[in-house]
């Protein structure tokens, strides 16, 4: 929040900051934008704001169409390991892709905009799932209501934790991939990785204003940040700071301006362009657009390359499989928990159950964090993929 709003604006802000409903927080928002001052230093927060009106709108438009039963629901609840949504142009073939990853069995066909309603399925990889969502294809303007499901579209891609761009190899590939992080930039979205990352998380049990500094900041202090976090009154928040981090990159992570999706670029139809052509569109996506992307090159019709999705997604994901095991059994469960990259013993305990964390006592581990089998840790010891871990607690029976 930029300090320098006038009066009436911030009471404005308070008030949506006490707002319940998703009505009350619309209704607020709305007034709230009206008292914005236009010029330069409100730029980010008009554009939040304007999202997050559409937002609201959409999610209680949602709210009448399941309640009604009628036309059609974009919400997909989210299952398994994490959630991909493959986004494209029309004809890329991301029916054909999902039919080869997963389970479900969306129609296949030449006609352009065959696919009219997100369809999700579950692609295995190893011993987990994820959830991948075919969406109705984008087009160019998308993002500013060129069609009627554009933003309803990037909507889903908001809230997914990564995204598939599949494209077609044998129409302009480089244009289809310029469009559609044009699109994404547009919606907030940003596929290129960013030098550091700010974690906000809201809950009632942290008091008052948490800053943990595990990067650096660039310009500004720890105090430049609380203060930016008091100025918009933001109590029971904590903001984690990872690598190199600015104050502007801290306001953007608190107002949702922009949030950063991890990317698989998938080149499709391989089969009908040469080696050579597909090889240089995948290095002129890098060259022009995003320097680091995790790009694939498939043909789905035969099969080449589909395989490398399940193990590319899971790179991109940033999860690490944690076993857990009873004191004294000899095996762990087969059902790994599902924690981000960098979780800690105290991550793990607290996912299994919150109130566990109140008799920890140590925990045993296992696997590849373990100095050696067996291990004895702490709280703060972080786990990573593989570990198994027995937690021994000051009760017994839990
Ligand atoms: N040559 C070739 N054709 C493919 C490949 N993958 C899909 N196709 C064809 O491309 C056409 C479109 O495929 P879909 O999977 O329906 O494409 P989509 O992206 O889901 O399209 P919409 O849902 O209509 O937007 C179909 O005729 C497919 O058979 C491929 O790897 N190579
Ligand atoms: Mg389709």
């Amino acid at each position: 929040m930029p300090t320098n709003l006038p009066a009436e604006a911030r009471a404005k802000w308070l008030k949506y900051l006490e707002a319940r409903t998703p009505e009350e927080k619309l209704t607020a928002l709305q007034e709230f934008f009206s008292a914005i001052p236009k010029h330069k230093g409100t730029e980010n927060l008009r554009a939040w704001v304007r999202r997050k009106i559409s937002e609201l709108k959409e999610e209680l438009e949602e709210k009448k169409l399941r309640r009604s039963g009628s036309g059609i629901s974009f919400f997909i609840e989210k299952e398994g390991a994490a959630q991909v949504i493959m986004l494209g142009m029309t004809q890329a073939g991301k029916s054909s892709l999902l039919r080869a990853l997963t389970n479900a069995k969306p129609e296949v066909s030449d006609v352009p905009y065959t696919t009219k309603k997100p369809v999700p399925g579950m692609m295995r990889y190893e011993d987990i799932y994820f959830q991948v969502v075919e969406s109705p294809a984008l087009v160019e303007g998308s993002a500013n209501g060129a069609i009627w499901w554009g933003t309803r579209v990037l909507g889903l891609a908001r809230n997914a934790d990564v995204i598939m761009l599949v494209i077609d190899l044998t129409s302009e590939p480089l244009r289809q991939a310029e469009v559609l992080v044009k699109e994404l930039e547009t919606a907030g979205i940003c596929l290129k990785k960013p030098r550091g990352r700010v974690l906000v998380r809201r809950s009632k049990a942290i008091h008052g204003i948490k800053i943990v500094l595990c990067g650096k900041l660039l310009n500004c202090t720890v105090d430049d940040v609380r203060r930016l976090l008091e100025a918009g009154r933001m109590y029971g928040v904590e903001v984690k700071i990872y690598g190199e981090v600015t104050l502007e990159d801290v306001e953007k992570a608190i107002y949702e301006t922009v949030t950063y999706k991890p990317c698989l670029i998938v080149l499709n139809k391989a089969d009908s362009v040469s080696n050579k052509f597909a090889a240089e569109v995948a290095s002129r996506i890098r060259e022009k657009l995003l320097p680091d992307a995790e790009v694939v090159i498939t043909s789905v019709k035969l099969g080449v390359g589909v395989n490398d999705i399940p193990r590319k997604i899971f790179k991109l994901a940033d999860i690490v499989r944690v076993y857990t095991k009873e004191p004294n059994s000899p095996k762990p469960s087969p059902q790994p928990l599902i924690l981000k990259r960098g979780s800690t013993v105290e991550d793990a305990v607290r996912k299994i159950r919150e109130e566990f964390i109140k008799y920890f006592k140590y925990a045993k581990v296992w696997g590849p964090s373990a100095k050696y089998p067996g291990e004895r840790v702490g709280l703060n010891h972080v786990l990573e993929d593989g570990d198994v871990i027995e937690i021994r607690t000051t009760v017994k029976g839990i």
